[in-house]
């Protein structure tokens, strides 16, 4: 199978987390659809990145699918628990974490635009948003070692993929000083090598 996404994409990384820590084989494309002549809307309608295409060339997007699929398809290290209100907190988990990225986008593609059409309004929305959410990622993980209690979940994957993305893009954004429980979970993430080998990088 084949993913297709970017160094620097959060949602990307996710599924790079995802495939290395269930151990899946794969091929790395990278493509982005903000190069010119890039082919990302010849394979996925909505012109986004992840997209994953398996052997028989079925194309699956948007992350939380490709994430969903790949932990399925092996038994091993599963990383979404099979009861529905454990697996619906996973799922909730990764709307936040995926949400946070959302917005810290939308902030990074604002700024891209001409000064004078840049909306201070809208990023000061976005950026809100960013904030109650970390404030909530903080209160949900207490003093738990992991997101979702005792053991490693697609939860932690999500979220160190969101936190990792905010310290590439927002060094701004202070949420080791003001959160000290993520920074301590983002460390210890980065322990591992299927999180440092994923690193954004320019
Ligand atoms: C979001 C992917 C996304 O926005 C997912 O895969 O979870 N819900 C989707 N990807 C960005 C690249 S990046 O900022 O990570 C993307 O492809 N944007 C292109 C566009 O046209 O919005």
């Amino acid at each position: 199978m084949k993913l297709i996404g970017s160094l620097t994409s959060p949602y990307a990384r996710k599924a790079r987390v995802v495939l290395a820590e269930k151990k899946i084989e794969y091929d790395f494309e990278l493509d982005s659809p903000w190069t010119p002549d890039n082919k990302v809307a010849q394979i996925n309608p909505l012109g986004k990145i992840p997209v994953l295409v398996l052997d028989d060339d079925t194309v699956l997007f948007d992350s939380r699918v490709i994430v969903e699929y790949l932990d399925n398809v092996t038994p091993n290290n599963k990383l979404m628990p099979a009861p529905n209100r454990e697996r619906t907190e996973v799922k909730r988990w990764e709307a936040l974490g995926d949400g946070v990225c959302d917005a810290a986008v939308l902030i990074f593609l604002e700024r891209k635009r001409p000064a004078k059409q840049q909306s201070a309004d809208w990023i000061a929305r976005q950026e809100t948003k960013i904030v109650r959410s970390l404030e909530f990622m903080s209160e949900q993980l207490g003093e738990n070692t992991w997101c979702i209690g005792t053991h490693f979940s697609l939860a932690d994957i999500t979220t160190g993929c969101a936190l990792g993305y905010l310290a590439f893009r927002f060094p701004e954004i202070d949420w080791r000083e003001n959160h000290p429980n993520l920074a301590r979970i983002h460390d210890k993430l980065m322990l591992r090598p299927t999180f440092a080998e994923t690193a954004p990088q320019d």
